[in-house]
């Protein structure tokens, strides 16, 4: 029998044909018929299969590192976290949701009714190490955090690309199955791309032009090429946009000369580049990773769609454009066009007095907040989906903190660097154990889809844990003070109330219309009528009405494909004025310290980016031996001329230290990588005490956040600043003295 499932994994939302025999996985492919993916997939789609058999990955609950049933660690679980909120409030207990909480409908629509019931300022989450710079930026100027431009790849003309590699992510921010192939077709149509990264990413092989940057510069470098847009009387501004003056005027201080000595794009290139961006017919800017989780990743995020904006490519076909969700996007509720917009500070974290993001604390003060005594320590912590002590800065100190901890609960599925500390952790079924839908990613893509996976395998009979949704909630109760044995089906009905009202419905009649639905299933359902394609349960008439729900999703196996995107400028915005702010004050207040960065001059200390790698996936799936065979990937790259000056040779470890401390890597000479830059990937260093990862630990690989510090964020997001870290290299002390 075949079904046929998105794959939860990455933001690329591949189709997938998986065989069962019985069972048993036989095989899996890619959906040749999926509408988004085509029959594209990457090896991590076919690991599903080693992930759903890993005798690794947890089945029971543990309790004190040994298994135990469901109510007992629900006992647990109850009597120490009621003790420690008892004890130091609410504050006192705090939450770091990690990566695939945003692949999971259970988790987002349940884990924001866990926050709730718990009602600590105290939460955190991958976004501080990721994005939340773009979100900020999109917040500010278009008035959603999710309201993000994606680059309209199937149309475009040029393709801008900065610190994003989608040859090895598969793309993000930015939904778009089969990048590779799109970025030929692109480039078969006559069009170019040109990527702007430290590194020849595979991405920058296979494009036009590679532009090296040094690290931690890109605003820089798009500042000047308004700078020269400006100069030059290339400005074709869209309409519906405050401050293109302001935004001008800015980029005075921002002359490519200058610009091309801190950067190292040499200010002819940049010239060319902003001719070819405004003369090409349809041109899209796009920046990922390399521009969020650095020192300036608001300016840089903020200053790519200023680009699109300013060349005319905001909002249009072959440009960067707005998704139209069918489920729960934000920007497809309430009045449209105008909205509130973006408020942050809201409240403050208590020992560094960071602001507020989005509702979220950024994840580089958690370990301050749990080792600084007084009033409202976080003294527990909840972690979902999350592995913190490799994914976050300076995860030695965090994993110090987590020891100290009265109570930490993991909700996971393995024992790894961060849940062995854990007191007690609740598993999730298999992926193939579970429904799908990507509610957030959706937001994201390239061509309005949507695609509905119901559980291929009966994981009771399986023997697979609960649905998380069912823990999430069991976990609610517990935190609302109802004890250990709360009525799930009960708070599920609230849960599902509580989101019909969001969308603007009344709760009863949207509940009874989706009957007899429960779950994540009937919370889907709602969301869809109420969307844009849907009826809007009656409220919507004439052209405007569409019929679409879950029954429709069911029954396409192979999704549905809505439509390419189509302009939304004005109505996506939610912004008090109902314009875009292209110069919103919070930005255009951080601008005076990129002008300071301009004076700084390359002084030939090396710095240390990160790198992501095909068959990866952030730390989690390292335990599938098909996935880590072969040559160690946790390798340090540098450049042939640094090597040679620092006497490291091919092969060879290297000592990497930074002021937050030192690993060491086996050394991989390249001149893939420019010169003054190393690069160390993310998620390794599986070779601690009392994990539960027999294949990991084969492969462990160095923790490169053992290098990252906590003690600066970007101040508008609070992001972590994971690239650009200064570093020194140097050959392991033992061979120099062997030597
Ligand atoms: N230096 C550096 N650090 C980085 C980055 C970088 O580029 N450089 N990238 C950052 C980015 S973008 C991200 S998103 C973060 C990721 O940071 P995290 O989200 O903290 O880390 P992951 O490795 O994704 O960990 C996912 C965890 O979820 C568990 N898991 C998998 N499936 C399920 C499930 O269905 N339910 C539950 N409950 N658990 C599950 C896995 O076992 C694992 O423990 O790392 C960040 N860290
Ligand atoms: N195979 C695989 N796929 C993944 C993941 C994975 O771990 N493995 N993780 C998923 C997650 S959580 C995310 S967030 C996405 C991320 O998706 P991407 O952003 O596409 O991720 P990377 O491949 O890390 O690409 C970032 C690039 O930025 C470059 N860079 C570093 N610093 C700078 C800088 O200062 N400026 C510029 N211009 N470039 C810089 C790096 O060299 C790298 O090539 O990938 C997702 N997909
Ligand atoms: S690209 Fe992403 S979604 Fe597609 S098969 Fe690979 S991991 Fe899954
Ligand atoms: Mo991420």
């Amino acid at each position: 029998m075949t079904s046929y499932r998105t794959c939860p994994l990455c933001e690329a939302t591949c189709g997938l044909a998986i065989d069962l025999d019985g069972t048993e996985v036989a095989r899996i492919r890619g959906d040749a018929d999926d509408v988004f993916s085509h029959g594209f997939l990457c090896p991590k789609g076919v690991s599903l299969k080693p992930l759903h058999e890993d005798p690794d990955r947890l089945r029971a609950p543990l309790v004190d590192g040994r298994e135990a049933s469901w109510d007992e660690a629900f006992a647990v679980v109850d009597e120490r976290l009621r003790a420690v909120i008892e004890a130091g409030g609410r504050d006192a207990v705090a939450v770091y949701v990690g990566n695939p909480s945003a692949h999971s409908l259970s988790n987002l629509v349940y884990g924001r009714a866990l926050l709730k019931a718990l009602g600590t300022k105290n939460v955190y989450t991958a976004s501080t190490v990721d994005q939340m710079p773009k979100q900020v930026a999109a917040g500010y100027m278009f008035g959603g955090g999710l309201s993000v431009p994606v680059p309209d790849v199937d149309h475009t003309d040029y393709l801008l690309v900065l610190g994003a590699n989608p040859l090895a992510s598969n793309g993000s921010l930015m939904t778009a199955p089969d990048m590779r192939g799109r970025l030929k077709a692109l480039r078969r149509r006559g069009g170019r791309v040109v990527v702007v990264d430290p590194r020849r990413s595979r991405t920058a092989e296979e494009s036009d032009e590679h532009l090296f940057i040094q690290p931690g510069t890109d605003a820089l470098f798009l500042f000047a090429l308004v700078h020269v847009l400006d100069a030059e009387g290339r400005v074709t501004p869209v309409d519906h946009l405050n401050g293109v003056e302001d935004v001008l005027a800015l980029a005075q201080d921002f002359a490519p000369g200058p610009v091309a000595e801190v950067t190292g794009i040499p200010a002819s290139t940049i010239e060319r580049v902003a001719r070819e961006l405004a003369g090409a017919p349809r041109a899209a800017v796009y920046g990922r990773i390399g521009t969020c989780t650095q020192e300036f990743g608001t300016l840089a995020s903020w200053l790519v769609d200023v680009l699109n904006a300013l060349t005319g490519n905001l909002d249009r076909e072959g440009g960067a454009m707005f998704a139209r969700a069918a489920a729960g996007a934000s920007n497809t509720m309430g009045p449209a066009g105008r909205g509130r917009g973006l408020t942050t500070g809201r409240w403050h974290s208590r020992v560094r007095v960071a602001p507020e993001v989005l509702g979220e604390l950024p994840v580089a003060c958690l370990a301050e907040e749990i080792e600084t005594p007084g009033e409202g320590q976080v003294r527990a912590l909840i972690t979902v989906a999350g592995n913190p002590v490799l994914s976050t800065p300076d995860g030695a100190r965090l994993d110090r903190a987590l020891e100290g901890l009265d109570f930490m609960l993991s909700l996971d599925i393995y024992v790894n660097e961060t849940t062995r500390h854990a007191d007690v952790v609740l598993p999730a079924p298999s992926p193939l154990a579970r429904s799908h839908y990507d509610l957030a990613l959706y937001q994201l893509a390239i061509r309005n889809v949507a695609n509905y996976s119901p559980p291929m395998i009966d994981g009771e009979a399986a023997g697979e844990p609960p649905d998380e949704w069912r823990t999430l909630l069991r976990l609610a109760g517990s935190a609302g003070g109802a004890g250990p044995n709360v009525d799930v089906d009960a708070l599920d009905a609230m849960v599902a109330g509580e989101a019909a009202r969001r969308a603007g419905l009344d709760p009863q009649e949207a509940m009874a219309a989706v009957a007899p639905r429960v779950g994540p299933e009937r919370i889907l359902d709602i969301l869809l009528r109420a969307g844009p394609y849907g009826s809007g349960f009656g409220a919507r008439k004439g052209e405007e009405a569409g019929s679409l729900s879950l029954a429709d999703l069911e029954a396409a196996p192979h999704g549905l494909d809505l439509g390419p995107l189509q302009p939304r400028l004005p109505e996506v915005l939610r912004t008090p004025s109902g314009m875009v702010e292209l110069a919103p004050p919070a930005i255009v207040a951080d601008v005076p310290r990129l002008r300071g960065a301009l004076e700084r001059s390359p002084n030939g200390d090396l710095v240390l980016i990160g790198r992501r790698q095909l068959r990866s996936n952030n730390s989690w799936m390292h335990n599938l031996d098909m996935l880590v065979r072969g040559p160690a990937r946790c390798t340090l790259h540098i450049h042939p001329d640094d090597a040679a000056r620092l006497g490291l040779a091919d092969g060879e470890d290297a000592t990497v230290r930074s002021t937050a401390g030192e690993v060491v890597a086996p050394v991989e000479v390249t001149d893939a990588i420019m010169p003054g830059v190393v690069s160390i990937p993310h998620g390794w260093g599986h070779d601690v005490p009392g994990t539960r990862l027999s294949v990991a630990r084969e492969h462990a690989g160095v923790n490169c956040n053992l290098l990252t510090g906590t003690a600066e964020v970007e101040p508008l997001s609070g992001n972590a600043i994971l690239n650009g870290v200064p570093v020194e290299v140097s050959p392991v002390e033992s061979l120099v003295a062997s030597r």
